[in-house]
């Protein structure tokens, strides 16, 4: 029986060295992709980012439990989670906190867990994060969690893999509220406020509030990236963001979460807005693969030494940035 089967049939071993191969970008890895790809397209995505330590990786936890445990008439559902660190190489500890912290799942065969670590580049961290994804897809997860900490691209990155994007922030956090601005605004579909046990909370709720209240009030202006590919933006038409406190820890306030989740998920399929982000993401996945491809094709077409001898001239100022490209490109100066 073909590992592609093995995987569909949720065979779990078969799962384990597929999203290895995978991960590792192997040939091997790539044919299954290949062969999975036409059965993915079913599960619901949900992105959770955040400051380090706000408490993602415990508010996960709870919500695939939920997930698997959910209140009457909803059903069970099949979960994945994918932990990505892209902090570094120090994620050791990090994610075995995260294997102790996920006990409350361990044994239940409709879960699985996954920590990727960096290696290489954030866009090959990307990339590959968006294979590991098509791959639960395709087994038959119904609710994929992509756990990432808040770092700039990251976040943005994640805002293209994701059908839902939860914001989690924590009292102390929160405190530098211009540094998350930007990162919420553009992305947040559902913001928590965790930690909610904490005396300042408070505080942050009140800054993070106001922040929302001047993005309303900023909407006119609110507009789409360049390349039209449009995040989704804090002013959501149909979708009012909702921000809500929990205690992570002690389950508190989990339920609520859960609801807004699978309320979004309503949403964005009454709204025809799933569709819309069906297609960004996808084209934003080919055209991460093509910039990665035409630059590897590149790379081996031109000497290190024609590079760095540009590059010298280019720091000299005896050639522009632009002409620097038209060289290393076409070998030619374009003046
Ligand atoms: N007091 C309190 N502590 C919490 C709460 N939620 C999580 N914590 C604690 O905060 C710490 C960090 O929690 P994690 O869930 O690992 O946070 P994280 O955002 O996943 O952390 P990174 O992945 O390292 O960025 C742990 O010690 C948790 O036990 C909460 O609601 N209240
Ligand atoms: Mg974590």
């Amino acid at each position: 029986m073909s590992m592609v089967t093995s995987v569909r049939e949720g065979n779990r071993l078969a799962l384990a060295r597929v999203l290895t191969q995978v991960e590792n970008a192997t040939d091997e890895g790539r044919a299954c992709l290949n062969d999975l790809f036409p059965y993915t397209g079913n599960a619901h995505l949900i992105g959770i980012t955040g400051s380090p330590g706000s408490g993602k990786s415990t508010l996960v936890n709870k919500l695939a439990y939920m997930f698997r445990h959910p209140p009457e008439g909803d059903r069970p559902r099949r979960v994945a989670v994918v932990a990505v660190d892209p902090t570094s190489p120090f994620s050791g500890g990090a994610i075995l906190g995260d294997r102790i912290r996920m006990r409350d799942l361990a044994g239940d065969a409709d879960v699985f867990i996954r920590s990727m670590a960096t290696r290489g580049s954030l866009g090959g961290l990307a990339a590959r994060t968006a294979d590991v994804v098509q791959v639960f897809d395709a087994a038959g997860y119904e609710v994929i969690f992509i756990e990432t900490v808040g770092a700039g691209q990251t976040e943005v990155d994640i805002a293209r893999l994701a059908h839902t994007i939860i914001v989690v922030e924590s009292p102390g956090s929160g405190d530098d509220v211009q540094a998350i601005k930007a990162g919420i605004l553009e992305i947040a579909d559902i913001l928590v406020i965790n930690k909610a046990d904490h005396p300042m909370v408070e505080n942050t709720e009140r800054a993070l509030r106001s922040i929302f209240d001047l993005a309303l009030l900023d909407s006119s202006h609110h507009h789409p990236d360049e390349e039209s590919l449009e995040y989704p933006s804090a002013t959501k038409k149909g979708w009012q963001i909702p921000i809500l406190k929990t205690i992570a820890t002690e389950g508190v306030g989990v339920e609520l979460v859960y609801q807004a989740v699978t309320q979004h998920a309503q949403y964005l399929k009454q709204s025809r807005e799933w569709l819309r982000r069906e297609q960004i993401r996808l084209q934003s996945i080919l055209d991460t693969l093509l910039q990665h491809e035409l630059v590897e094709r590149w790379r081996k077409s031109t000497s290190s030494e024609i590079y760095q001898n540009v590059l010298k001239e280019l720091i000299s100022r005896r050639i522009s940035p632009y002409q620097a490209l038209q060289i290393l490109i076409n070998g030619v100066t374009n003046d």
